[in-house]
């Protein structure tokens, strides 16, 4: 910051100071220790100023850079999970979300189809649940969840409540026992479901929009009869491997029902990512996973299948 910067700052500071003290000493009037606020401004004015306003700021650019589903609060808005799973037991899942306010949420918008995705991925990113739960009475809502597996999972409410803007919640689900994770699956094009075969077509790019078409097709035919599901021949949703970030994925409408589908995705950084494609098809929606990288020529990643041998090597 050169000194011309730093005595605006200064300057800035002083006056919201003052303004501040200003609006108290005409609120509270005579009553109250109000002199002890323009003194804390006076000693510690610079320091103060420029402290806030740099924290104002990073805040601000923290808040667009930073990728959803990190944060179990963000922006005032809290998930909650109530329920305590056991492996392998069919559960009914509870959670609510808290508004500013700190009581639960009852107003959201409709987006895709639903006032709330409820995703649910095991950590290491191999198991992938896309749930729609039932919001009961006082803004709790309510799935049917099964975690066949002791583990660590993440969960992630995806919503927009009413008047506010979209947002991804995730908060860690911990299911006992005995627990081995199992390394991320290779980067690949192709991934199989239930006899069909989807293709991955197109690249993430760190930082950036992306356009991912993928396309579906049965014993070497391609579908063009997929059945739509929330709204679209497709839903997408991308993590990001290492801290499971949640990308923004916005489908493009084609109109076609198949054989492809096309998303446009935000890879925030180079690295690993796992992509889930929900579609519908026969009545039923399938998931086609894959492991996909964003910037050529990364290095490997240590726990890339096929390393496995030679780590087991060095631990003897
Ligand atoms: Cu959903």
């Amino acid at each position: 910051m050169n000194a011309a910067t730093k005595l605006g700052v200064y300057v800035l500071g002083l006056a919201v100071v003052f303004g501040g003290a200003l609006g108290v000493g005409s609120a509270v009037g005579d009553v109250g220790p109000a002199p002890a606020k323009p003194e804390h401004g006076t000693t510690h004015s610079t320091p103060a100023a420029d402290s806030c306003g740099g924290h104002e700021q990073t805040t601000a650019t923290a808040q667009d850079d930073t990728p959803g589903g990190l944060q179990v609060s963000q922006d005032g808005y809290t998930l909650n999970p109530l329920t305590t799973i056991k492996a392998g037991e069919a559960t009914d899942f509870r959670f609510t979300v808290t508004g500013p306010d700190g009581r639960p949420v009852t107003g959201y918008q409709v987006q895709h189809d639903k006032k709330l995705h409820f995703i649910v991925v095991s950590r290491d990113l191999g198991t992938f649940q896309h749930l729609h739960p039932d919001m009961t009475s006082g803004g709790v809502w309510s799935v049917k969840l099964t975690l066949d597996d002791p583990g660590a999972y993440r969960a992630f409410a995806d919503f927009a409540p009413t008047g506010g803007s979209g947002l991804t919640l995730g908060a860690d689900l911990l299911v006992a026992g005995d627990y081995k994770p199992d390394p991320l699956p290779e980067v690949a094009r192709t991934a199989e479901v239930d006899g069909y075969q989807v293709s991955l077509d197109g690249d993430l790019v760190p930082g950036q929009a992306a356009k991912l078409t993928l396309s579906v097709s049965k014993d070497g035919e391609p579908v063009t009869d997929l059945q739509p599901y929330l709204g679209a021949y497709g839903h997408l949703v991308a993590l990001r491997a290492g801290d499971l970030a949640y990308l923004h994925v916005h489908p493009e409408d084609s109109g076609k029902a198949g054989p492809e589908i096309t998303f446009y995705a935000e890879a925030p950084s180079a690295g690993d990512y796992r992509l889930f494609l929900d579609f519908k098809h026969d009545g039923k929606v399938r998931t086609a996973d894959f492991t996909a990288r964003a910037g050529a020529g990364q290095p490997k990643p240590t726990a890339e299948p096929g390393t496995g041998a030679s780590h087991d090597d060095h631990t003897h």
